[in-house]
């Protein structure tokens, strides 16, 4: 058994200074002693796929960063593992409890995840150790996951079976009480609908494209959405998001808590009720740099424009009451204007929920860069 303080302290001294997660009754002396440390970062996550992309933001702003859950969460992250992680070259240690492990009488919700938790990982191509339950081998265990990570650039995971971690929490935060992020109130939400034009996606971005600032990070939803703003213009500050669907704006949240830059996400109504959860973790967490635009075409666009259930959707509203400052709502170009001078003027997090015009622009490119390369360049661009 390793005391949680000890295992923290040797993944700090390694490096590895940012956490999220979803906690796990074997985790608690671990998660426990990540939010009351004074020179960690914790972010609870609203699911672990969410915490995934919210480490990949971290890491794109410079940090070692660490995912801590249940196994049972291994099912909720195997899609930004395999399609964020995998294509863009993004590494991060995960802690994984092992419910139902290996001698271990557990609940019946746990049992086949149990038996089937090394093969996930290993059909995923992450590697996998035991968790470093004695201390001496703690240091040793790290500096080979990190290593991993370094050459390959992909995630590393410790397996935690019960009792392998202990509490003594004190050590390290100084018995500080766990602080939950301060409670937020409702924020403010405004309607500028009717005025101006409809857009197309196309020329909601290009307006966005013409008001942000230079130093701008912008990351955009799978689909149709990253594709068109590659078109428009390709630049280091642009993150085409080409899987992940929902987790545009985890990463957001990961990025713009870690930097000082302007970082705007542009959304989709389906990937955002996909990950809709989120909303309530940057509400939360609420830095002040984060626009995020969610861009509602009232359809699955990209995939043949199915309908969305997004038209009774308030997502201004929803934002707002989550403890964004501001939703803002809009449907035309005069308002979406209006919205985003609002957006920059003002402290965020602030929401944009535009409705648009179903439809794409002719000639669409796709990227021609690499995810791989195209998160080299963001990150060199948050951290140089
Ligand atoms: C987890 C997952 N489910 C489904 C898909 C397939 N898919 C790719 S883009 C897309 C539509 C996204 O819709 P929306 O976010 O509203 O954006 P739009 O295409 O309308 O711009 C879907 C369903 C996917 N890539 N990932």
């Amino acid at each position: 058994m390793i005391a949680a303080a000890e295992f923290l302290d040797r993944g700090f001294a390694a490096g590895i200074d940012f956490f999220t997660g979803v906690p796990c009754s074997f985790l608690t002396p671990l998660i426990n002693g990540a939010i009351v440390s004074p020179h960690l970062s914790y972010v609870g996550a609203a699911s672990e796929g969410e915490a995934v992309a919210i480490a990949s933001g971290a890491w794109l702003a410079g940090h070692r960063t660490a995912v801590i859950c249940q196994n049972s969460g291994l099912g909720n992250a195997v899609n930004p593992i395999t399609s964020l992680n995998y294509p863009f070259r993004i590494p991060t240690l995960m802690v994984v409890t092992w419910r139902a492990g290996p001698g271990l009488k557990d609940e019946p919700q746990h049992e086949l995840m149990g038996r089937i938790t090394p093969d996930l990982l290993k059909l995923m191509e992450v590697p996998h150790r035991p968790f470093p339950a004695d201390a001496a081998n703690a240091p040793a265990a790290i500096e080979e996951a990190l290593a991993e990570m370094d050459s390959t650039g992909l995630p590393f995971a410790f397996i935690m079976q019960k009792g392998d971690v202990s509490n003594d929490v004190a050590k390290d935060g100084g018995g500080d009480e766990m602080m939950a992020p301060p409670a937020r109130v409702a924020g403010e939400a405004s309607d500028y609908s009717g005025q101006g034009a409809a857009m197309t996606r196309y020329q909601a971005m290009e307006l966005v494209l013409s008001t942000v600032s230079e130093d701008t990070g912008i990351i955009a939803t799978t689909g149709k959405c990253g594709r068109e703003l590659f078109t428009i213009a390709d630049r280091r500050q642009h993150l085409y998001q080409v899987g992940s669907m929902g987790c545009a704006a985890g990463m957001g949240l990961g990025v713009a808590l870690n930097t000082d830059k302007p970082v705007v996400v542009l959304d989709g109504d389906g990937a955002a009720m996909m990950k809709m959860g989120t909303l309530a973790t940057i509400g939360a967490y609420a830095p002040t740099n984060l626009v995020h635009i969610v861009l509602d075409n009232g359809t699955y666009d990209s995939t043949g424009g199915q309908p969305t259930v997004s038209g009774s959707v308030n997502f201004a509203a929803v934002a707002a009451d989550c403890g964004y400052a501001r939703g803002l709502k809009c449907d035309g170009a005069d308002g979406f204007t209006q919205a985003l001078a609002m957006a920059q003027k003002e402290p965020g997090p602030h929401l944009i929920h535009m409705r648009i015009e179903p439809g794409s622009m002719k000639d669409l490119g796709r990227p021609t860069v690499t995810p791989a390369e195209v998160a080299l360049r963001f990150k060199d661009f948050l951290t140089s």
